[in-house]
């Protein structure tokens, strides 16, 4: 484990060129958003393994779609904080998401890998064609101008993950000097696989060491706001 000072003076002396960060909903925790994992991450007691699945979705699309309108709600009156800030300020570096929140680029981060899609975008169940939903649904379950179910457009468990995202956050991987991993469980696959793909330094953020950890330079248990503008401030510095 390592304090925030060493990193930072580690990272001057790297002057590292290429940047990943790869993030998970620790980083909006500080923005009132609750984990998965933590004890406000549970909904009606239901697990997100639990309604995240195409199976729960076809047994009870209303309850699905509740869960998901509860967590827009959550997400709309939320804030980006003072990591997804800091993170928008290397506006050459990639941030590869695990978050369907869009605090990244509400932030205005640039070049955002969403693994796993994005909460306020749907999808037809039929045509599979895609659109932006930001406003409150007037209907429930919502439907497309075609007549079938609209679904929310994020990866569900059992769903493969977009090619595209995958082969850029592959790449990226492969290239960069420095990852920061913030605020992960590292526990969902194949996003999780990601990080080992770095031979650069990685840089873990998490109060509690997660299931990468052993496998990063450095880690730091603090949270994604009080550690990350100071890791950044310490890259811009080495420019
Ligand atoms: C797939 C979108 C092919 C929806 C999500 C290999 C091994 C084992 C299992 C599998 C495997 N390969 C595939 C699987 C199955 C499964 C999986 O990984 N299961 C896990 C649970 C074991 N993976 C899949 O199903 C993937 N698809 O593999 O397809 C296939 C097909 C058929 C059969 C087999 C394979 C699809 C996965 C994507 C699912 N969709 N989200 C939605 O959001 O509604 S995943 C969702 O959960 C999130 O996107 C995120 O990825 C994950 C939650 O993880 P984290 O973001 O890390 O959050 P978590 O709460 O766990 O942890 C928070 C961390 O933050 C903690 O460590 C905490 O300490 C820290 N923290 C807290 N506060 C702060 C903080 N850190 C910093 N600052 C703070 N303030």
């Amino acid at each position: 484990m390592s304090s925030i000072e060493d990193v930072a003076a580690a990272i001057r002396s790297l002057r590292p060129r290429k940047v990943v960060a790869f993030t998970g909903a620790g980083v909006s925790a500080e923005s009132g958003i609750p984990t998965f994992r933590s004890a406000g991450g549970l909904w009606r007691n239901f697990r997100a393994e639990d309604l995240a699945t195409p199976e729960a979705f076809a047994r009870d699309p209303e309850l699905v779609w509740e869960w998901y309108e509860w967590r827009r709600q959550l997400i709309r009156d939320a804030e980006p904080n003072a990591a997804h800030l800091a993170l928008a300020k290397l506006d050459d570096a990639l941030v590869v998401t695990q978050n369907v929140d869009g605090l990244h680029l509400r932030a205005g981060s640039h070049e955002v890998v969403e693994l796993h899609g994005n909460i306020f975008r749907v999808r037809c169940t039929r045509e599979g064609t895609t659109s932006d939903a930001p406003g409150e649904l007037t209907e429930m379950p919502p439907r497309c101008a075609c007549g079938a179910m609209l679904r929310p457009d994020v990866i569900w468990f059992g769903e493969l993950l977009p090619d595209d995202a995958v082969a850029r956050a592959t790449q990226a991987m492969r290239e960069a000097d420095l990852v920061l991993v913030i605020g992960t469980s590292g526990v969902v696959y194949p996003a999780a696989g990601l990080v080992a793909l770095c031979r650069g330094a990685t840089v873990e953020i998490n109060p509690q060491a997660s299931a990468l950890a052993s496998g990063c330079t450095y880690t730091i248990e603090e949270t994604a706001a009080v550690a990350v503008p100071p890791l950044v401030d310490a890259i811009l510095e080495s420019r």
